[in-house]
């Protein structure tokens, strides 16, 4: 029970709840990919998360339980530098968390959005009691733990400096690489489109429905929201979609039809490996 704790006498005793700003928190940090990392280093660093990925503060009763979504396929080496710079960074953060990789089964065309919406559904059918999902791409990494990950009165949008992007936003409605949205919050603008396959525009969309529902992103200072992304190359089967643009101005219509009610996937397996659990699953191909 991680609200309470055994004492010598064997009698528990209740925990207290984890304070709002974490005491342990060491602010800027040093981020690199420059060395090869390995999933047995990042084991052995990283003992007291369980199996699946999933974390639970001992020595507070955290304030919110947090399920970390990571949409993916074919990138190995960077979720390797992500799990060891995140599982460190989430433990000081005090908080409960899961993390779940949500792989795209086969080689068509990738879809950032519609297995994020996967990743809502089967992280609440494995612990029906989150309240929060963030949603990461698996190349970014934050440079500053007080970077809070967890839900927000409104939207959060985490990444609000990349290097990429000289530690500015792009532009102002910008919501790409890392966000997150309180359970309710998701519920409200229908969670995220389906139908954005390949790259861009995905995250406008999602910055859309926030507005078209009343809702404002908050996002940290520029000073704390800086992030680190690992540099790739283009991925295959992820080109620009040329419809994004005109996709992205239809929002207000599309978002009542498609979204995470209208979600249709195959589930392909689940696998719980010590540091994550890993989702993969056929979300079909584009029309
Ligand atoms: N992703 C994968 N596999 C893929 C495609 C995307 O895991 O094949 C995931 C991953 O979490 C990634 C996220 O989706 O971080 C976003 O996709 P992206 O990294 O391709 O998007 P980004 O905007 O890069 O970072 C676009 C290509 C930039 C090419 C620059 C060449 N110098
Ligand atoms: C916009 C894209 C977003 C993307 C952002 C940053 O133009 O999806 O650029 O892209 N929107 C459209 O294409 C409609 S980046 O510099 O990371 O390649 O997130």
């Amino acid at each position: 029970d991680p609200a309470s704790s055994a004492n010598r006498s064997g009698t528990e005793k209740p925990l207290p709840l984890c304070q709002e700003v974490p005491p342990g928190l060491v602010g800027r940090l040093l981020i690199e990919f420059n060395s090869p990392m390995s999933m047995e280093r990042v084991q052995r660093e990283n003992p007291d998360v369980q199996e699946g990925g999933k974390y639970v503060p001992p020595d507070c009763q955290p304030r919110q339980k947090v399920a970390i979504l990571i949409p993916f396929r074919h990138r190995e080496h960077h979720l390797r530098y992500w799990l060891h710079y995140m599982h460190p960074i989430l433990r000081r953060q005090k908080v409960a968390y899961g993390i779940y990789i949500i792989n795209q089964y086969g080689e068509d065309t990738f879809n950032r959005a519609k297995l994020l919406n996967v990743g809502f559904l089967e992280a609440l059918k494995d612990e029906d009691d989150y309240d929060c999902f963030i949603f990461s791409d698996v190349d970014l990494v934050p440079m500053d733990d007080r970077n809070l990950y967890r839900c927000y009165e409104q939207p959060r949008h985490f990444a609000s400096a990349m290097d990429k992007f000289s530690f500015r936003l792009p532009y102002a409605g910008y919501f790409g690489g890392v966000s997150g949205l309180s359970r309710s919050q998701f519920l409200k603008i229908n969670g995220f489109p389906n139908e954005y396959w390949g790259w861009g525009g995905e995250d406008d969309d999602i910055f859309n429905r926030i507005s078209l529902n009343g809702m404002k992103v908050s996002r940290p200072s520029g000073h704390i929201g800086r992030y680190r992304m690992i540099k790739h190359e283009r991925d295959k089967h992820n080109e620009p979609n040329p419809q994004r643009f005109t996709k992205i101005q239809n929002t207000k219509v599309t978002m009542k039809r498609d979204g995470i009610s209208s979600l249709q996937y195959q589930l392909v397996e689940v696998t719980r490996w010590p540091m994550y659990t890993n989702i993969t699953v056929d979300i079909g191909k584009p029309p």
